[in-house]
């Protein structure tokens, strides 16, 4: 297959900044297989929140999530939630995150499988 773009567009691909900061990879098994969603940002500092973990919303089992940039120049943290919007719709459920660097988490068989429905980062610089 050949690839033709302008050479405009290719020049601003090759020199665009590698902006990716926090990943996190979202599977609907545990041992982090089957079908999988991944989410990304630029990692500015700030908050967001990502109100709904379609296509898998309460099917979530294991998980992946990479808080620093490539430059390491900035880290976020990661809150899950039960409920969309990034809310809780019980009081005997809290609210689980993580900062670490690398974060990696099994929840078969507790109470987060199956019913993680939204996520906020939160992000600053390092
Ligand atoms: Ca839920």
């Amino acid at each position: 297959m050949t690839l033709k773009l302008p050479i405009s567009i290719l020049t601003t691909i090759l020199l665009a900044p590698s902006a990716l900061a926090w990943r996190v990879r979202l599977y609907k098994d545990a041992n982090y297989e089957g079908t999988q969603a991944t989410w990304s940002g630029p990692g500015g500092a700030g908050t967001a929140c990502f109100g709904n973990v379609n296509p898998i919303n309460n099917e979530i089992s294991s998980l992946k999530f990479y808080a620093f940039n490539t430059e390491r120049t900035s880290q976020c943290c990661i809150t899950f939630y039960d409920s969309p919007s990034c809310q809780t719709k019980s009081g005997d459920w809290s609210p689980i995150a993580w900062c670490n660097d690398v974060s990696i988490a099994n929840w078969k068989g507790t109470q987060y499988q199956d019913d993680i429905s939204s996520f906020r980062t939160d992000c600053y610089s390092v």
